[in-house]
């Protein structure tokens, strides 16, 4: 038994997990949830705009860039936030397991955030595997609640931890002469309660345990050295991101093994998301008499496709940037939308809101800003990489326009109404 505890510490002993080691992994996930929250408001706020709020619609790959950032940022978080477990966890076992409130504040704090943020991280990654179905709430209102009990629990953490951050922020102040990590001092250490005084032994059972554990002798040499950890930390996620960024950023397009759409595949080479058929719609959105019914007030217009595809073309590189996190540029061609507002004498600071053949999905309607209604980039969109539209990307026509995101690109459009 005492050999087993023996070799507990050992392993709890390893030279990696101190506070500097804790710091430094601290400020790579601060980072990195700071991006993934920043960028998932962005994502949030062009689907749910509060009233008033206006976008910018360039650069044309803003929302692609945007939401790559913020998968891959939030894929890292992963390793990251493993490696500082392994940094710090064996604080759960402090002895006594609480030292005061502002002990008790800090615990609170670290299980809130630890559980929230995995959670967060796991149903994110999930999403963008389409697995909603695994997990028995709604996603987008789940990820984006968590998120603030992510960041509100981090906020508290840090302000808790304040002085020993401040104490090993900088590599020199962390280390002493011998290049040794400097041992916390004791009126850093958990519970600035205690500080100068002895901690109050616990009592009963738990006490005996506590003291027991105390008591076991301390390992003689450490097990995994500094470096090694953070060479390994740093391996991981680089694997990680180099795997799946590829989806988002097409430089490492051939690395990209894990996340699960290709670039280039699909019809016209372009993957598709939701297929005609999954979305219920191969039969009406191949029915001849298929019209476009475009309407201001009174005024209401309708197109045939024929009527649409003999309107001035135009051509537009634009992205497909899904909240999924994968992206493809692709080349547009069709009317412009603001056009077809004009047809309809549509008020200039006018919304567009587009509806789809599609029934009873979030994805079957559209509000669209002023800003992207009037953008000369903004189509329907009638051809894909100079091919018709296929039923699978949205035939007979769909929304195409900068700087969104792939949701609201609606396909197998029906309608089109200014607001
Ligand atoms: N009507 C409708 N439009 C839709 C969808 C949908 O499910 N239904 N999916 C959206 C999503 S989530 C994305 S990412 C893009 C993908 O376009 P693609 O399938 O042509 O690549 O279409 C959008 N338009
Ligand atoms: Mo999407």
């Amino acid at each position: 038994m005492q050999r087993l505890l023996w070799g507990i510490r050992q392993s709890l002993r390893a030279p990696s997990r101190n506070p500097r080691s804790a710091v430094v992994l601290g400020r790579l996930l601060g980072a990195a949830f700071l991006i993934t929250f920043v960028t998932g408001l962005f994502s949030h706020f062009i689907q749910n705009p509060l009233p008033g709020m206006r976008f910018l619609t360039r650069p044309v790959w803003l929302y692609q860039v945007s939401q790559g950032i913020h998968i891959t940022a939030g894929i890292l978080c992963f390793p990251l936030i493993l490696a500082k477990l392994y940094a710090v966890y064996p604080r759960l076992f402090q002895t006594p397991p609480l030292t005061g409130f502002r002990n008790l504040l800090e615990r609170a704090s670290i299980a809130l955030f630890v559980a929230a943020s995995l959670v967060e991280i796991t149903t994110g990654m999930l999403n963008t595997y389409q697995w909603y179905q695994l997990f028995p709430f709604p996603f987008r209102q789940t990820h984006y609640a968590l998120a603030f009990v992510v960041v509100g629990s981090l906020a508290i953490h840090i302000a808790v931890k304040l002085p020993i951050i401040a104490r090993y922020w900088r590599r020199r102040d962390a280390l002493d002469a011998s290049g040794e990590v400097a041992p916390l001092p004791v009126d850093l250490e958990d519970g600035d309660d205690t500080a100068g005084r002895r901690p109050l032994p616990a009592a009963g059972i738990t006490g005996r345990i506590f003291a027991w554990v105390d008591g076991a002798p301390q390992p003689e040499r450490p097990h995994l050295a500094r470096r090694g950890f953070f060479a390994a930390v740093g391996a991981a996620g680089a694997a990680v991101v180099a795997l799946t960024a590829g989806q988002s950023f097409r430089a490492l397009d051939a690395l990209n093994v894990f996340a699960p759409r290709k670039a280039g595949v699909g019809p016209a080479t372009l993957p598709v998301n939701r297929t005609a058929a999954q979305a219920g719609v191969s039969r009406v959105a191949s029915a001849p008499d298929w019209v476009l019914t475009v309407r201001a007030g009174q005024r209401s217009r309708t197109y045939t496709r024929a009527e649409l595809a003999a309107l001035p073309q135009h051509d537009v590189d634009l992205p497909i940037a899904c909240v999924e996190g994968w992206s493809q540029m692709a080349r547009w061609r069709g009317p412009r939308l603001r056009d077809l507002m004009d047809a309809v004498q549509a008020p200039a600071d006018a919304f567009a809101t587009a509806t789809s053949l599609q029934k009873g999905s979030i994805y079957a309607v559209s509000r669209m800003e002023p800003e992207f209604a009037r953008d000369p980039l903004t189509l329907v969109a009638l051809e894909l990489n100079g091919e018709t539209l296929d039923l699978d990307h949205g035939y007979p026509a769909r929304l195409i326009a900068p700087a969104r995101p792939g949701v609201l690109q609606t396909k197998w459009l029906s309608r089109i109404e200014a607001t």
